[in-house]
């Protein structure tokens, strides 16, 4: 047991106290911040302010349960994993750290008393946007069931200055891009660590030495500093950190040129050094071989690399026990450069034969796959690379040559499969296949969703199942936390299901296939009354939300069908405007007869384009100019509309998801790895329309067929059907002539001018890679089966409970789960 430091023990112990949760202490640890770290005057005081308030308050509850959590590991010395993540989409805090703290009542009166509703409150904050898409909110919901399961792993990303860009939509429908000052105001949930800094070096020379080893020097050194944020668990003080890394340049100016008044020259390289950390590159899906990018990617592993080996050093145990007390997860290729610079550390710098070297790294490190698209897969040029990085080439060559050696050894004279899977793809230039080098230096390699983890067996990582064998690529099912996706964003559902299961929350948030218990509840008329009347109210939350930021108008009694997603041709987007012009024109040859029958929707799309990708960008402004024709036509506007919803985030997700009758995840087969907003909607009793493609399979499997509404080709049919429209291309008239009238009314200038949409009209009518052509007519029937099912509306409403049920499996607690046990080896520890 250690010692007081300093001073009089007692002294310490008297002060030394948890943070006071009743409401009147709310109120008045309130009001403290408001005097003291906001400096403010009650009487002039906004939401913003009180927001602020707040946070601080909530913050000091935070703080000391991570202080105490630190302290608890420490002690123990337990092993620790860490997910190295370029990406952690965290949206807001301070509704999700009230609910893991169980502090929400408290603070909802507290706030109360002080003149404040905590809702309009919690509307202050920014979203925290470091990440794309799917990958990125992935790495939030394992942090949050990492906490709440008592497992000691940390994150470790960028303090990006800026996040994802802010979407705005321009006067003719297309997507603009404008910056996302998030930092803006004080970011309460962060702690600047100035304690906590590495240097971090680029470019310079490198020198071989004797015995492997090598001095690197010269170059650029750039700083890194620490910034912890505060990952709460559920219903536990367990308090697990985020350790985001912001750069700094290693001396203020260079002053010589400052004197000699060349002012420029003079702040040129602290802006360098500045801009490493500025922004989160928003190209989803593609690399684009971008020094700054690069550097991205070094920077922040040599400095996650620095802190895990120093708290390593700190347990006093030799380097070769290094695997027994540290796992390291490589989210995707962007953190692979871990590899040679643990390699670079040990064998450089620690004195470590580089054998025995290799040895700690492939124990070490384990490496998720996101994506088999081939524009996904990470290659950086061999002369970017040696330029920045001399001393990591060198290290990959070295790598290169022992496991080709190995290769040839066990398939002797396959120069092909050598060239397959050497870690330089040949070319001018060459390359680094970054995919390579993380898969030969982990333990073990996984996908996400089990069609996918067997696409990466069989396709990108053939060769090295071949070598390895199969027992070192498996699956991981992405997961969600329910307490973000339940609890925090449809708390009417969350207390109804508490309800009716007459459990605490707490029971089925932490264990999520305690949701099955609902099944005994499907034949209650007054329990199915109850669930319609929460999906209304979260309709007509959204419906709120849209006559709020756009001054729209919406039928809350329509179906509501929802499509949000990064725009990418694979996830086609454009399946779905096809289809919904399709029921325009459909509903147009009608007669006003025929027209009463139909049921009313509401169709509405959400997401991103990657700025650069013309054709995604291209695909919003065709939906929104789709939606004004529509919304505008007195025939059928009552039966049909449409909505692209701008700025797509994860908390307008909260509002979109619990409201959702149907949503689409459509994607071509094969080319979805997983998916986790279809969790999210089933979850929230949203059934599902989808191909048979990532964990659709798997929702589809626990909730059964007749719940969810499938079509289109498999996997197995895709390589075939492209091959065909490559070398025997049918015309799209003869193919599917429903689809020819579709693009054929576009072009012809219904939706504002045609000519603009033949670029995208013609990746259709050309090759069809994503094969619309093969899947639309089979879509269409789904389409009318969802709306047949709905005119049952009690039917329905049994689908929408037995979905919700048979979510167990897709808790991320189940996934956390996996990969402790599965590759981490490490165990929960609670804080009492
Ligand atoms: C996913 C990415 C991705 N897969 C490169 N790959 C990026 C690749 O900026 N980049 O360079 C960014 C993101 N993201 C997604 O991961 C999959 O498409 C989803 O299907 C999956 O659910 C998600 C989480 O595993």
């Amino acid at each position: 047991h250690e010692k007081w430091p300093r001073g009089d023990e007692k002294t310490w112990k008297d002060n030394l106290r948890g943070v006071d949760q009743s409401e009147g202490d709310v109120a008045r640890s309130f009001v403290h911040h408001v005097q003291t770290s906001l400096a403010r005057q009650p009487y002039n005081l906004d939401d913003l302010g009180a927001y602020q308030a707040t946070a601080l308050s909530v913050r000091d509850n935070l703080l000391v349960n991570w202080n105490e959590t630190q302290l608890h590991f420490n002690r123990k010395g337990v092993k620790r994993a860490y997910y190295l993540s370029l990406e952690f989409l965290m949206g807001r805090t301070l509704d999700n750290a009230l609910l893991n703290l169980g502090l929400k009542p408290q603070y909802t009166d507290g706030v109360d008393k002080l003149g404040f509703n905590i809702e309009n409150l919690l509307d202050q904050e920014r979203d925290a946007g470091l990440g794309n898409g799917g990958l990125g909110r992935l790495a939030a919901c394992y942090l949050d069931s990492s906490a709440s399961q008592e497992l000691p792993l940390w994150g470790y990303g960028l303090r990006y200055q800026y996040g994802i860009f802010q979407q705005l939509i321009g006067p003719d429908g297309s997507q603009l891009e404008a910056p996302d000052p998030w930092l803006q105001h004080d970011n309460p949930w962060e702690l600047p660590r100035a304690d906590v800094v590495y240097e971090v070096r680029f470019y310079g020379h490198s020198e071989r030495l004797e015995g492997g080893k090598a001095l690197w020097s010269g170059g650029q050194e750039v700083l890194a500093i620490a910034y912890d944020v505060m990952i709460p668990g559920y219903e536990t003080k367990n308090t697990n950190n985020l350790r985001l890394w912001e750069s700094k340049p290693k001396r203020g100016f260079d002053l010589n040129s400052f004197n000699a008044g060349d002012y420029e020259r003079a702040v040129e390289s602290s802006n360098s050094a500045a801009a490493i950390t500025s922004v989160l590159y928003p190209n989803d899906h593609t690399t684009f071989g971008k020094e700054l990018r690069l550097k991205q990617q070094y920077f922040w592993t040599a400095a996650s690399l620095a802190d895990i080996v120093r708290r390593f050093k700190n347990l006093d145990k030799p380097m070769s026990e290094f695997p027994e007390y540290v796992s390291i997860q490589l989210n995707d290729t962007h953190p692979t450069l871990a590899i040679p610079e643990l390699m670079r550390i040990l064998v450089d710098e620690e004195d470590v034969r580089w054998d025995q070297a290799w040895d700690i790294i492939t124990r070490t490190f384990f490496f998720t796959n996101h994506t088999v698209l081939p524009e996904a897969l990470e290659k950086w040029p061999v002369p970017l690379m040696q330029h920045l990085l001399p001393r990591h080439m060198q290290i990959i060559f070295d790598i290169n040559l022992a496991f080709l050696q190995a290769v040839e050894k066990k398939f002797p004279g396959d120069r092909e499969k050598l060239a397959r899977m050497s870690l330089i793809e040949e070319g001018y230039p060459q390359n680094v296949r970054m995919a390579n080098l993380a898969c030969i230096g982990s333990h073990k390699v996984n996908g996400v969703a089990e069609l996918h983890s067997e696409l990466v067996r069989a396709t990108i990582m053939k060769d090295f199942v071949d070598f390895y064998g199969v027992s070192k690529f498996f699956n991981v099912t992405n997961g969600i936390t329910p307490r973000r996706w339940l609890d925090q964003c449809n708390p009417g559902l969350s207390n109804l299901i508490s309800e009716t299961l007459k459990l605490p929350k707490a029971a089925f948030l932490k264990d999520l296939f305690k949701l099955e218990g609902l099944l005994k509840h499907t034949e209650d008329p007054k329990f199915i009354k109850k669930w319609a009347a929460v999906k209304q109210s979260n309709k007509e939350r959204l419906a709120h939300y849209v006559e709020q930021t756009l001054g729209l108008t919406i039928n809350t009694h329509a179906m509501f069908d929802v499509q949000i997603k990064r725009l990418h041709e694979y996830k086609r987007q454009t399946l779905n405007i096809f289809g919904v012009i399709h029921r325009y024109l459909t509903l147009k040859a009608m007669t006003p007869a025929e027209r009463k029958k139909v049921n009313p929707k509401v169709v509405f799309f959400a997401g991103k384009a990657a700025p650069g990708y013309y054709i995604a960008k291209l695909t919003i402004r065709l939906i929104v100019n789709v939606a004004r024709i529509i919304n505008d036509d007195p025939e059928t506007k009552d039966l049909l509309s449409l909505y692209f919803l701008p700025d797509y985030s994860v908390s307008l997700a909260e509002i979109l998801i619990p409201a959702s009758d149907i949503s689409q995840h459509i994607s071509t087969a094969g080319t979805e790895a997983s998916g986790t907003s279809n969790m999210k909607f089933c979850l929230n009793g949203g059934l599902l329309l989808g191909t048979v493609d990532g964990a659709n399979i798997e929702i589809a499997e626990e909730v059964g067929e007749q719940n969810v509404f499938f079509f289109g080709h498999l996997t197995p049919a895709v390589e075939d059907l492209r091959y065909q429209h490559m070398y025997h291309p049918v015309p799209v008239e003869e193919k599917c002539p429903a689809l020819a009238r579709v693009l054929d009314e576009v072009a012809s200038g219904r939706f504002g001018d045609g000519s603009v949409y033949e670029p995208l009209l013609n990746t259709v009518r050309q090759n069809d890679y994503y094969l619309l052509t093969e899947d639309f007519d089979s879509y269409i029937q789904a389409l009318s089966l969802v709306d047949e099912a709905y005119q049952n509306r009690v039917g329905w409403i049994k689908k929408s409970i037995c979905t919700t049920a048979k979510m167990g499996k897709f808790s991320s607690d189940r996934a956390i789960q996996d990969y402790a046990q599965e590759c981490w080896n490490i165990e929960s520890s609670r804080l009492e």
